[in-house]
């Protein structure tokens, strides 16, 4: 009984005493990391309380980053140690990665406007000296923690106005019919530095996955250029291979 030993955690609205208790019982690990939760239905029968309370108690834990919720799957345990498994065969983007799996997309933005092209984004995007470029720097998070630092240069023929991009690139780009159709992609290993280390919430030195991707039109013309740096600890990526023929 969940409720059991609310009453042992003191006075305060109910809410505040289940939300105790529930996390009393994930640190004494009688709900195991990754378990379901049972649900807020159930929960509220079995403590004779409204599901509003279970509610709002829930979200207090989802917000602490104790539970997680998954779209159309419910709400379990988080699990501190899971990585997240992202496949290398699909051009996906980050917001509709993370939707897949039930995850809440937030981004920080670092760094957002048009600027005249260093000689490297002239170089990997094609562009003229004079031909300013959109860049968006992201600290991307999931389910309030964070993931990846992506900096995306864009020429502005593909986006104008960097502003317009809310929450996801792709979509904005889809929206104009922009979206890139394929993709190569580099991964190697590195060290964090301390700044992106302080971003990404682990130790200066620790290890990230520095990623370039470089992505195409249909016409054959450069969409994208982005560097991320994803957190070592937290992302496998998985690639599905084939015999040659
Ligand atoms: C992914 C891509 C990134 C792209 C972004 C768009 C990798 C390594 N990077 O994070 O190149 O710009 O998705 O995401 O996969 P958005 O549409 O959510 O802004």
């Amino acid at each position: 009984n969940l409720l059991g030993n609310a009453s042992a955690s003191g006075a305060g609205p109910l809410y505040v005493q289940l939300r105790n208790a529930l996390e009393a019982a994930i640190r004494a690990g009688h709900l195991a990391d990754g378990e379901a939760l049972p649900p807020e239905r159930e929960i509220a029968e079995s403590a004779n309380i409204s599901r509003v309370t279970v509610r709002k108690a829930v979200d207090e834990l989802v917000k602490a980053g104790l539970l997680v919720r998954r779209q159309g799957s419910g709400t379990f345990v988080a699990n501190p140690g899971e990585r997240v498994q992202q496949s290398l065969s699909m051009l996906t983007s980050f917001t509709e990665d993370m939707a897949r799996r039930g995850f809440e997309t937030r981004s920080i933005w670092l760094e957002r406007g048009l600027f005249f092209p260093s000689p490297e984004e002239m170089i990997k995007l094609g562009v003229a000296s004079h031909v300013k470029v959109a860049r968006l720097g992201r600290l991307r998070m999931a389910n309030q923690v964070p993931m990846a630092i992506e900096r995306a240069s864009l020429s502005s023929e593909i986006l104008p106005d960097p502003d317009a991009v809310k929450t996801s690139l792709y979509e904005e780009l889809g929206r104009t019919g922009f979206r890139p159709v394929r993709a190569v992609q580099r991964i190697s290993a590195c060290n964090l530095k301390k700044e992106d280390a302080e971003l990404l919430g682990v130790r200066e030195g620790d290890a990230g996955l520095a990623i370039e991707r470089l992505s195409y039109l249909a016409s054959g013309h450069v969409a994208e250029y982005t560097c991320s740096l994803y957190r070592g600890d937290a992302y496998d990526f998985v690639a599905e291979l084939t015999i040659p023929v």
